[in-house]
């Protein structure tokens, strides 16, 4: 009895979200745009390029195509100069213990992120190994809350969608987790995350019994 366990990286294995505003923060202000952390809130699993737009309409600014491209490349490259000082002391609680027990279980498990730098990642802190699959920002072409990024990590681990389960942070991702016909895992505000088939805080509040639930469900 396998099931697919997909889970996200930014929000739900790793806190990146406050290296992303660093760097966003950074290059905004190199085009005099002001960036706050209620706006990196809403950048939660969106994609490089429509960050860029979003950061772009909130300071009524324009860019031609070129200096677009060259500012992604500079902002990636100040967020990846955070990524290096990255180890396993960023590992969000309780994380470990979930993937350790899910294979213990023997439980299929998959990556399914937004990002373009997931394996560097995940490689830093150390659980690269953990992800049978990896489906992430350099395989899909549609963002959440299309369902392509987690359906594609279905098809990779060869387990139906109905039999997935998705941990995911982010609105857009438990919205594309119900349209894949998964079961959603929110991690962080019930509120903000109603959508989602059940709500925990983080995963130092997920028991191994209701994991076993998950499992034989
Ligand atoms: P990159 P996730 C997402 O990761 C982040 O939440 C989002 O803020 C970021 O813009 C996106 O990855 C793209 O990241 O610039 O590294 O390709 O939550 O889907 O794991
Ligand atoms: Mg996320």
């Amino acid at each position: 009895n396998s099931k697919g366990f997909i889970f996200d990286l930014d929000g739900v294995i790793v806190d990146t979200a406050k290296y992303h505003f660093l760097a966003w923060k950074k290059l905004a202000e190199t085009i005099g745009v002001t960036f706050t952390e209620t706006e990196n809130e809403q950048l939660k699993g969106v994609s490089r390029v429509r960050s860029l737009e979003k950061i772009l309409e909130w300071g009524n600014k324009t860019l031609d195509q070129d200096t677009f491209m060259e500012l992604m490349a500079r902002k990636n490259n100040d967020y990846l100069a955070y990524i290096n000082t990255m180890n396993t002391s960023e590992i969000l609680p309780d994380v470990t213990r979930v993937l350790l027990f899910l294979k213990e279980q023997n439980q299929r498990i998959a990556l399914g992120s937004a990002s373009k730098n997931a394996r560097a990642i995940l490689k830093k802190v150390a659980l690269f190994s953990n992800f049978e699959a990896i489906v992430d920002g350099t395989n899909v072409t549609k963002a959440k809350p299309n369902p392509e990024v987690f359906l594609k990590a279905a098809q990779q681990l060869g387990i139906n969608a109905e039999k997935c389960i998705v941990f995911e942070d982010s609105v857009a991702g438990i919205q594309a987790a119900n349209t894949a016909g998964m079961i959603s895992i929110g991690i962080g505000n019930k509120e903000i995350l109603s959508e989602a088939t059940y709500v925990f805080k983080n995963f130092t509040e997920m028991s191994n019994e209701f994991l076993l639930e998950l499992i034989v469900l």
